[in-house]
């Protein structure tokens, strides 16, 4: 039995007083589609079958360097931060996974699967952290972690990895994400050479310890908290690393991890054709990593990338099943509201890139008509497929308006009731 942290009745009450408009909208958009011979169902189907995994750091009140604002009712722990997953999953039926990052959220392996079972989740990657200091650890990653040049401080950082795989494997998990801070902030502070020799070094030793049905992604990033150089910088070093570990690594792209303008659709096109896209972090961002909610700044942009995935799927590539987590700080929304909200940008870039009509598209492309090859992703985007987002949130038992939803089951108040106010102040970026 699932410990619903939202009464069905108020799921219910919400849903009733919408359900009459979305079925007039829903069978207006199905006639719509009709006439380009899209069946709506189909489509619903799909959409509903689409998950993204929340990140547990994400329903904290994130923070800049200068300062962070706690909101009320911060998760103490993360079984409070599972308590909170699971109202995203309740009401959006598009996130049944949470992505744990140790040593945030480490535990008893056996306690934190019991409560994800009792509310109905699982769990997607696991992320380790050698980008800060434990209270207990006897060496610091103020100078690096997996490519430091002290050998029992890369030790560290590889058992630290090695030790969020055995808990990753204790609660179903099947994914390491690798994420360092390591680089330089002077030029001729670090060899570059050397220090991507002892991080491959690193990597190896995790990679040697993998499950077998285990994959590992390491995640690039352009800077911060280096600021003149990083070790694993862009999809570039990201692709070398994959390529030179084997068959079970692949890169992460996470959305806010390249310079503005970079064409990160076409990133993904590259991974996916040479086998290597291993999965994505959704964000979105307007000047560096913001960790602001995906498709918030650029909608077009996700749905951009959406087009290539759902393309990757047309064709039917061979083994081809990127991990779908979102990656943001939520520093002025209620985080759960915000994680919602991006759940459902993100089932909506999927839809509207499944109706893109790819066979006219291709004729397009090879034909060179420019304009109506664009025309037809327009057209796709054009689209207004929330009747869709909507019918498969009400068909999975989820709302209508999630949001909504949320806002009137008073939930946030009730949480800040139980869980005493955490001081804000200090910085911190999660
Ligand atoms: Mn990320």
């Amino acid at each position: 039995m699932t410990d619903l942290k939202i009464a069905g009745d108020v799921i219910a009450a919400e849903n009733e007083k919408r359900a009459a408009a979305l079925t007039t909208d829903y069978a207006a958009l199905g006639e719509k589609l009709a006439r380009s011979n899209i069946d709506i169902d189909a489509l619903t189907e799909k959409v509903a079958e689409f998950f993204v995994a929340v990140p547990s750091w994400g329903v904290g009140t994130g923070g800049t360097r200068f300062a962070r604002f706690p909101g009320l009712g911060e998760p103490r722990h993360i079984f409070d931060k599972l308590e909170d997953c699971s109202v995203i999953q309740q009401l959006t039926r598009a996130t049944p996974t949470v992505s744990l990052h140790i040593p945030w959220d480490k535990a008893d392996p056996k306690e934190l699967k019991a409560k994800g079972d009792s509310l109905g989740l699982g769990f997607d990657a696991m992320n380790s952290n050698t980008f800060s200091d434990a209270a207990d650890q006897a060496h610091s990653y103020k100078y690096g972690s997996l490519s430091h040049v002290d050998a029992a401080t890369r030790a560290q950082a590889v058992e630290h990895n090695l030790e969020c795989i055995e808990i990753g494997n204790a609660i179903g998990s099947k994914a390491l994400t690798v994420w360092i801070g390591d680089g330089s902030n002077f030029p001729g502070q670090s060899n570059f050479t050397r220090q991507f020799e002892r991080y491959l070094d690193s990597m190896r030793a995790i990679y040697k310890a993998l499950p077998d049905d285990w994959r590992l992604f390491s995640e690039h990033k352009m800077y911060e908290p280096a600021f003149y150089s990083t070790v694993v910088q862009d999809w570039g070093t990201n692709y070398l690393i994959a390529q030179t570990l084997g068959d079970k690594a692949f890169c992460l792209v996470d959305l806010g991890h390249h310079a503005p303008n970079t064409n990160i659709e076409m990133i993904v096109a590259r991974l996916i054709q040479f086998a290597k896209l291993g999965g994505f972090h959704f964000n979105d961002s307007k000047y560096g990593d913001d960790d602001l909610d995906a498709g918030s700044v650029e909608p077009y942009r996700l749905f951009l990338v959406f087009n290539e995935l759902v393309d990757a799927e047309h064709r039917g590539v061979k083994g081809f099943h990127p991990a779908h987590m979102i990656d943001q700080s939520h520093n002025v929304t209620d985080p759960i509201e915000s994680l919602i909200a991006s759940a459902n940008e993100i089932r909506r870039a999927y839809a509207q890139a499944l109706l893109v009509d790819r066979v006219a598209l291709e004729g397009f492309q090879e034909s060179n008509d420019a304009l109506m090859a664009t025309e037809t992703l327009k057209r796709a985007y054009r689209t207004d497929v929330e009747p869709i987002l909507a019918e498969a949130r009400r068909r999975a038992g989820g709302a209508i308006d999630p949001i909504a939803t949320y806002r009137s089951s008073g939930y946030r108040a009730r949480v800040a009731s139980e869980r005493p106010a955490v001081k804000g102040g200090s910085g911190g970026i999660v």
